[in-house]
């Protein structure tokens, strides 16, 4: 079944119960069978029956059953996490976790994620926010960026992308980003006295988580953050960053915007900047090969090209 077909399905019956069983077994990988069994034995995953016997399950099965998978993964009985809550299985996996945390080369990154991917599911702020904040409070903002704002994002994608999330989750996920990552970056903003740099994207571009994951990693390089977020006339950012006279010009790039398009708007950001200024761009959508400009892929690269030059 192609993408089309499971967005098409789930918006036949615009309600709280939204996958099929087929679609259930696709995005968590239990299989068909596994899933009726389960029902009868334990309860769980609970659907709804529709008129034609057809059962329906909430979205937010997805990402229990995701944490079901690796309760089991972990050697816990299925009569144990088959019908355990969310909160339960929540609770569970983070001792396990801990336990194992003193491992070398463990990573709960998949857990959290999951965890998190569960919370926009449910429309739950609080609880998404409260993990958010003590995840930074244990891993401190770079570690919270690279490691999970960044996969988190890729699984809100891929959770809308199959079916899984709607676009109001989407959004409801964005927003709540954009509200935790700037937080974060005005607070060690407010610390900087380094050189400034200017954070832009390009006009049309809406996209910008990338450029407050970049703000965040600016911040923490000592550097000050000028943040001029989206959708900025390429005259106003050239007139702005030429005052300032920043390191660097950083700008946040996806891949929505039509290649031809961006390198043109880079071209001439680059003619019409001073030259002292850095030219760096970034993101899925960012250009190789053009003069003057740099494509840096990955945060500890940037973090070392802003701190290692004037
Ligand atoms: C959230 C989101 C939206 C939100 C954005 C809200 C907001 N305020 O930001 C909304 C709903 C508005 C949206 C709209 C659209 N979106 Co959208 N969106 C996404 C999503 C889920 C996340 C994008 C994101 O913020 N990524 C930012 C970071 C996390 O990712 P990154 O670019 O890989 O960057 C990494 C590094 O490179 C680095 N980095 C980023 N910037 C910088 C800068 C510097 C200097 C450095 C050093 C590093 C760096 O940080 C990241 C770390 O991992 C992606 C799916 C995905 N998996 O990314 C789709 C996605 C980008 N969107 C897509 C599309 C098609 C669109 C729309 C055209 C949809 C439509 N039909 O309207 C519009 C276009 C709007 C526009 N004109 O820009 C496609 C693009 C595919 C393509 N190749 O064309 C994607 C990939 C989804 C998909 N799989 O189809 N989108």
């Amino acid at each position: 079944m192609n993408n089309d077909e499971i967005r098409g399905m789930s918006n036949e019956k615009e309600d709280s119960y939204e996958l099929s069983i087929g679609q259930l077994a696709g995005l968590t990988g239990f299989d068909v069978h596994r899933l009726r069994m389960w029902e009868r034995r334990y309860g769980m995953p609970r659907s709804r029956r529709l008129p034609s016997g057809h059962r329906r399950y909430r979205t937010e099965e997805v990402s229990r059953l995701k944490l079901v998978r690796m309760a089991l993964d972990m050697k816990l009985r299925p009569a144990q996490v088959v019908p355990a809550s969310t909160d339960t299985l929540e609770r569970l996996l983070s001792g396990l976790y801990s336990k194992q945390s003193t491992i070398p080369g463990f990573n709960d990154t998949g857990f959290l994620v999951e965890t998190l991917a569960g919370y926009i599911a449910r429309y739950d702020a609080d609880s998404f926010m409260q993990r958010l904040y003590g995840e930074l409070s244990v891993r401190g903002p770079f570690r919270t960026v690279y490691d999970l704002v960044g996969p988190f994002v890729t699984r809100i994608g891929d959770g809308w992308s199959s079916g899984e999330l709607s676009i109001g989750h989407e959004h409801f996920a964005t927003n709540l980003l954009n509200d935790f990552l700037g937080t974060v970056w005005q607070r060690l903003n407010e610390r900087c006295e380094g050189r400034v740099c200017v954070l832009a994207t390009l006009p049309g571009e809406r996209h910008v988580l990338g450029l407050q994951m970049c703000a965040v990693v600016t911040a923490l390089a000592g550097r000050q953050v000028i943040y001029l977020g989206a959708d900025l006339p390429v005259r106003e950012t050239i007139r702005i960053a030429n005052n300032l006279r920043p390191q660097a010009l950083c700008l946040s790039l996806s891949p929505a915007m039509p290649k031809p398009e961006i390198t043109e708007t880079l071209k001439r950001l680059r003619r019409d900047l001073d030259s002292g200024i850095g030219m760096i761009t970034g993101g899925r959508g960012a250009i190789d090969g053009l003069t003057g400009i740099e494509r840096i892929v990955e945060f500890e690269q940037y973090m070392q090209r802003l701190t290692t030059t004037a």
